[in-house]
């Protein structure tokens, strides 16, 4: 859609088509950016020709610039004569579809907006030509101000930024014993049986479950291949194919980690994380996660950055990833684990900001930890390896390097129940710009209310409740309804 404007402050030296005459400029901050998740748009001229969309429908969006609606008289604004539809981040007011005769374009992804992207998709195909035809009268879009705010008052979230909060379903995806992919959970990282002879935990298979959470209502699904850093992600097919197979009938975005690292076959040939990447995006997935590899660029980072140098390389994987397809299609995916301490002084003072005392903790916890001290120390390699670096190092080190979401685990919490680590997630959530998506430890529908009550984070994911079938993705969102907490509002999608 951008690409009709006249110029973008993305890229200054570049000039658009023009078709709008308008310019397109970043989000302001103040709020997460990139704009990521799912809100609502609404008809910048309400009764006026086909109608293309619905508006109490949510969309999904995932962009960190727009074309911005002057915020001292958003009415007065040149732009309405091609807006169709306007839209609210924060404070700031965007378009976010143009349309012009046959010329339709969104700002947000209707391929990814579930059973109402198809709907407009299906709408629009099916307008009647004089309703898409070039030759439509200008004169026939109304000359007064547009609609700058949401005429049908159900669609529109009055408070917060506009976006519901978001409600993942993760798969951590690997082999089982005999070679088959399988989605597989465990508890602090161990996905074994505890009867050592029935080896991978088995829950099913990725694109049945994938396509069950999304029938649910699933905000968004992530698979997270856990073995992957033992081999070529390129060569691992069998999830390249998982990928692919979901993105033909699962239509919210897909986010695919492991393995997104710079490799070599074992026949000697090079592999980039960028292309890795590519072969991922290729097969539909929207964002990658990366792991253990953003760990080891943040670590170099810092080490530069005390030795003088430059902070940048230019050659990380984040940092290639974001620059050739946009930092909203990065996520840092990071696993922190507790270290406790007897004292303060033990924790050395580059991780002291991120140690918490028990006695002033906001966690559900033991009462036996009411008197501990811990710090978040991350991990590599699926939780096994622990790196002199503290979580807050790592989210500002990725954020720098051109992350732009943060998916954050907890070893200690992860399958345990017992609710998210709300001290890990504030942290975390405060120490950044970027949407943050909460994940390890969900155990009931209320875990998922906490969280967004109390942390302000813009996503929450949780598997192994959804895959044991113990709490539902719609009792998730009821719940939430309940506690006046927005969610996108859907029976469910349909499958093709
Ligand atoms: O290091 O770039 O190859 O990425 C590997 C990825 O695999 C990382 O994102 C890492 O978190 C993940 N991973 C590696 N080993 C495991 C494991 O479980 N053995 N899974 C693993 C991490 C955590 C979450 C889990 C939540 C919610 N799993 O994905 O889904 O904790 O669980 P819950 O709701 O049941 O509590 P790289």
């Amino acid at each position: 859609m951008q690409v009709l404007f006249s110029s973008s402050t993305e890229s200054p030296d570049a000039q658009g088509l023009g078709v709008v005459p308008y310019p397109i400029t970043r989000l302001k901050p103040g709020k997460s950016v990139p704009h990521m998740g799912w809100n609502c748009a609404w008809r910048a001229w309400p009764g006026e020709g086909e109608q293309l969309m619905r508006e109490e429908d949510d969309y999904y969006f995932v962009h960190s610039y727009a074309a911005i609606l002057p915020s001292s008289d958003p009415s007065s604004s040149t732009l309405g004569e091609v807006a169709y539809t306007l839209s609210r981040y924060g404070e700031e007011t965007f378009v976010s579809s143009v349309r012009r005769g046959n010329v339709f374009g969104t700002q947000f992804h209707p391929e990814k907006s579930g059973s109402a992207g198809l709907d407009l998709l299906r709408r629009w195909l099916e307008a009647p030509i004089s309703a898409v035809s070039t030759t439509t009268p200008l004169s026939s879009i109304p000359s007064s101000p547009c609609t700058w705010q949401p005429s049908n008052p159900s669609s529109s979230r009055k408070t917060g930024t506009g976006l519901t909060n978001r409600i993942v379903a993760c798969l951590d995806v690997r082999s089982n014993d005999a070679g088959d992919l399988v989605v597989t959970k465990g508890d602090q990282y161990d996905v074994r049986e505890k009867d050592t002879t029935r080896g991978v935990r088995n829950l099913g298979k990725p694109v049945e479950l994938a396509q069950k959470y999304y029938a649910q209502g699933a905000d968004e699904i992530c698979f997270l291949n856990i073995t992957s850093f033992r081999s070529s992600a390129l060569l691992d097919q069998p999830m390249l194919e998982v990928v692919r197979a979901a993105a033909e009938t699962v239509f919210v975005p897909l986010t695919v980690g492991g393995g997104i690292k710079d490799t070599v076959d074992p026949d000697g040939t090079k592999r980039s994380a960028l292309e890795v990447a590519g072969a991922y995006f290729r097969s539909g997935a929207d964002k990658v996660s990366i792991g253990s590899e953003a760990v080891i660029a943040v670590e170099e980072m810092l080490e530069r950055e005390t030795r003088g140098e430059s902070r940048m390389t230019g050659r990380t994987g984040i940092e290639t990833i974001s620059a050739g397809y946009g930092s909203q299609a990065v996520v840092v995916s990071i696993d922190p684990r507790r270290v406790y301490v007897e004292s303060i002084e033990e924790v050395s003072p580059a991780h002291r900001p991120c140690a918490i005392r028990g006695s002033e903790a906001t966690i559900r916890r033991a009462e036996s930890e009411k008197d501990k001290i811990w710090w978040y120390q991350c991990t590599i390699s699926g939780g096994r390896d622990t790196r002199d670096i503290d979580v807050i190092q790592l989210a500002q080190g990725v954020e720098r390097l051109g992350a732009g979401e943060i998916l954050l685990n907890s070893v200690d919490r992860d399958g345990s129940g017992l609710g998210f680590d709300l001290d890990l997630v504030n942290l975390v959530k405060k120490s950044v710009a970027i949407p943050v998506v909460a994940s390890s430890g969900a155990g009931c529908a209320g875990d998922f209310v906490e969280l967004f009550e109390r942390t302000g984070v813009e996503a929450g994911l949780a598997a192994g409740i959804f895959h044991r079938g113990e709490v539902g993705i719609g009792e998730v969102k009821a719940e939430l309804g309940r506690k006046g907490l927005s969610v996108r509002q859907s029976e469910g999608n349909n499958l093709l």
